[in-house]
Formats: C-alpha cells, structure tokens, sequence
C-alpha cells in the first residue's frame, strides 16, 4: 500500500509528464507549420508519445500498489516559438526541470523507506539523464548552426539520428 505522501508527489509526477506530452505536442504542431521541419516534427510527435508512456507507467503503477491514479487538468503549454532554437530550448529548460522532479520523489521514497517505489524510480533516473543528454546535444548543434539555413537543412534532416532506438531502454 502506497503512503499518502508517496502516492500525492507520484500524482504531481502524473501531472508532470502528461505537461511534457502536451508540451512537445504543441512543438510538433508548431513545426508541423513551419516550411521544411519535417524532422523536426516528427522528432517531438515522438517525443510527445513517449512522454504519456512514461504517464501511464506511473498510473499503472500508482493502482498496482493500491493507490488512486489522479487523472490531471492540465493548463495550455506554449503553442507559438519565436525561432527554432527557442524550441530547443525550451525542450531543455523543461527537461532540467522533470528531472528536478525525480530527484525530489527518489528523495521522498529514501526518506519514507518505500524501496519499491524508490526501486521503480530508478527507470526514470536513468530515462532523465537520456532525455537531458539529448536536449543538451541538440541545443549545442543548434548554436553552432545559428541562423545557416543550410545547417538548419541538415539538423532537420538528422535529427531523429539522435533519439534513442525504440525497444532499447523502454
Ligand atoms: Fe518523461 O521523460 Fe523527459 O520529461
């Protein structure tokens, strides 16, 4: 059985990454409308989906351990970007910050000795320091390639080389 303050900060987590789903939704169809993004678009589609599977596991496991699975209201993420390194950025800014959030539940878990769930956490510890990795690298592409539409080209070209393959660690 799960404790109180365990089950209410893995709802915040709920909440957290159904935010992130919803927020790499609106990039998507940011750069969906934008002239020649297409990898770019398909990259957070993808980014999207992954993030409500990393949702559903944390409902699934919520119930598993006799707790309640709060589904969350959720508020309009940013729909419109000035530039395609504010996507990124924001990308990044908003990883740094799920990842702040693991941190604090891995804490609580140690604190309360709820090893299970301190156990389970480990997935996304590790998932964090992927996803982290992986903003950051694009953001330093993306500063070397500044406004060159040429690199923009080849960024937009290459970029789904850069997520990990699917199967590998979910
Ligand atoms: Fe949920 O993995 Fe990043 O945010």
């Amino acid at each position: 059985m799960l404790q109180k303050s365990i089950q209410e900060a893995l709802n915040k987590q709920v909440e957290m990454e159904a935010e992130s789903s919803q927020a790499y939704l609106a990039m998507a169809s940011w750069a969906e409308i934008q002239p020649g993004l297409d990898g770019v678009t398909e990259f957070f589609y993808q980014q999207s989906n992954e993030e409500r599977m990393h949702m559903l596991k944390l409902i699934r496991y919520i119930n598993e351990r006799g707790g309640f699975a709060v589904v969350p209201e959720l508020k309009q993420p940013i729909i419109t970007f000035q530039s395609l390194q504010r996507v990124f950025e924001e990308f990044l800014k908003h990883e740094i910050r799920v990842s702040e959030s693991i941190n604090e539940l891995v804490g609580l878990a140690l604190m309360e000795k709820d090893f299970a769930t301190h156990n389970f956490l480990q997935w996304y510890v590790s998932e964090q320091i992927e996803e982290e990795h992986l903003a950051r690298t694009l953001n330093d592409k993306l500063e070397l390639v500044g406004d060159d539409k040429s690199g923009i080209y080849l960024f937009d070209r290459d970029i789904m080389l850069f997520r990990p393959k699917e199967g590998g660690k979910k």
